[in-house]
């Protein structure tokens, strides 16, 4: 198991390392090149090539069918947030959330439900595994991370992705114990990592985290953020919260939460 996860984060030292040592041969390749000059804004964000290099060869999480749904999915941490914010967003059906991202990356944007909803959708019947020692089968719907991280382009700098939730779950570890997580850009661009606003068929309820939650199915159930509020690309994250990189992490969890 641990030697798992540490040949793993070898393998994303040199990937992210591979990937901006190609990025920038690509670069400076192109700079001298004026028909290409107007390209320039794309070449700085991630290629078409080192998209398809993230995907390689990634596993799938195993998929169930709808006759494999748990009749009783637990809701756990945080089920209702008490912030006045959420709150307030809550109150009026979520109308004027917005999913904000920014950081890293070429054009820092901010989506509404309906935008998320117009983007391509997947849907996928996966198994749940918590640390606490429970499992459920659950449908979850939403838009594969990948979307949403082509519209505002990823830099070539960026290899973490954090997710600021709305929720503190408690007070305990640095005063403010607001849950976040992070993935690597391998988890990212995986195809069944998705941004879900609906579970088994009906919009995601608040206390899965409505209005919107992640589904990373090659990890255990902490790396799956719920209330999403803002999606930040980083180079590094030991400078956020704990350094550790999620709520459980920073409470001594491994970063990579692999099933
Ligand atoms: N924002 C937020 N996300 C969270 C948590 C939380 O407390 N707050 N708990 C995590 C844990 S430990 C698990 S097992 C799952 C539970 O998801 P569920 O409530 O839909 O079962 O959410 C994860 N994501
Ligand atoms: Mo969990």
């Amino acid at each position: 198991m641990n030697r798992r996860i540490v040949s793993r984060r070898g393998l994303i030292g040199t990937g992210a390392a591979g990937l901006s040592g190609l990025l920038l041969s690509g670069c400076d390749r192109l700079t001298g090149a004026p028909s290409v000059q107007h390209f320039i804004g794309h070449a700085q964000s991630l290629s078409l090539n080192a998209q398809r290099l993230l995907l390689a060869g990634q596993p799938l999480a195993r998929e169930y069918t709808a006759k494999d749904l748990s009749p009783m999915f637990k809701a756990n941490g945080t089920s209702m947030p008490t912030s006045d914010d959420y709150q307030t967003l809550m109150n009026s059906g979520f109308a004027d959330y917005r999913l904000k991202v920014d950081g890293l990356v070429g054009a820092p944007a901010s989506f509404s439900l309906a935008d998320l909803r117009g983007l391509p959708s997947r849907t996928q019947i996966t198994r749940h595994d918590c640390v606490e020692g429970w499992s459920a089968i659950g449908g979850w719907t939403g838009v594969p991370l990948h979307h949403v991280l082509n519209k505002v382009g990823v830099l070539p700098s960026a290899r973490y992705v954090v997710f600021h939730c709305a929720d503190d779950l408690d007070d305990s570890l640095d005063g403010s114990g607001q849950y976040y997580e992070s993935i690597d850009l391998f988890d990212a661009y995986h195809p069944q990592t998705i941004l879900a606003y609906a579970m088994n068929g009906a919009p995601l309820a608040v206390p899965h985290g409505a209005p919107l939650r992640l589904r990373v199915e090659r990890q255990l159930g902490y790396k799956h953020a719920k209330y999403v509020m803002r999606i930040e690309l980083v180079e590094r994250f030991d400078h956020m919260q704990g350094g550790k990189g999620g709520y459980w992490e920073d409470r001594g969890y491994e970063w990579y939460g692999g099933i």
